[in-house]
């Protein structure tokens, strides 16, 4: 009996199912962004790691031994992405259409940091610092190739006319040094014994401890001016937190 009556209910249900799948299905391509919209189906993404920053170059090697299929594919259409944005390249010999010995492609690598992790917190005002990953140094790049010509292009700039310019005395530098040797597991929601909570939390992430009792610590600055000095002094103490 109880079997004749699920059987008889099933067919509204599933119609119900359908109905709601089919509105998910409306938001979801009408009006969200999900943050995969570079992902594209039938299109191949070759993984680079990278774990230091720097100028990497692929060439004629490398990129035949990432896929045999790379070496057909018109360098014009090349696209890079990093963390769901497509990236600049410079790519030598894309002219012609085809990647030959002797062309390659440059990007600018940067390691990963924290700025995928700030929507694991509570709070995005949780996060301490978004300069350090939790998890991982190593951003992943993915090469891939559209079927029509990328714009994200670096094009080559010479200028050797030196005549008549002066070159200034200083410039405007960063530096972030960012102390990791220890891990604060967060401020507990509870302030009970246990900090071991699913959630991240106030201030998780790695840090640098420092006491009252330790009078000073290093930090190491390139050569600048003093007035530069004194700014960069303000920025330490400003980024110092309790
Ligand atoms: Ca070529």
């Amino acid at each position: 009996m109880y079997i004749q009556l699920r059987l008889a209910h099933m067919p509204k249900i599933t119609k119900y199912l359908i109905l709601i799948a089919g509105l998910v299905l409306v938001s979801h391509t009408s009006f969200s962004q999900t943050g995969d919209e570079w992902i594209v189906d039938g299109q191949e993404y070759y993984k680079i790691p990278v774990g230091k920053e720097g100028i990497y170059k692929i060439d004629y090697a490398n990129l035949t031994a990432l896929g045999p299929a790379l070496e057909n594919v018109d360098p014009r259409n090349f696209q890079l992405f990093r963390n769901g944005q497509e990236q600049y390249i410079y790519v030598q010999g894309e002219q012609d259409g085809s990647f030959d010995q002797g062309d390659l492609i440059e990007f600018y690598g940067q390691k990963n940091d924290g700025t995928l992790e700030t929507k694991l917190y509570k709070s995005p005002s949780d996060q301490p610092h978004q300069d350090y990953s939790i998890f991982t140094d190593t951003s992943s790049y993915y090469l891939t190739w559209s079927s029509s010509p990328s714009s994200k292009r670096y094009s080559a700039y010479y200028d050797n006319n030196y005549a008549g310019k002066t070159s200034n005395t200083d410039f405007m530098h960063s530096v972030i040094q960012v102390f990791t040797s220890r891990y604060f597991a967060g401020i507990p929601i509870n302030n009970d014994a246990a900090q071991l909570y699913s959630e991240y939390t106030g201030g998780e992430g790695f840090h640098k401890w420092v006491w009252s009792s330790q009078g000073q610590f290093n930090v190491a600055l390139p050569a600048i001016t003093i007035a530069r000095a004194l700014e960069a002094f303000e920025e330490i103490k400003a980024s110092i937190k309790d």
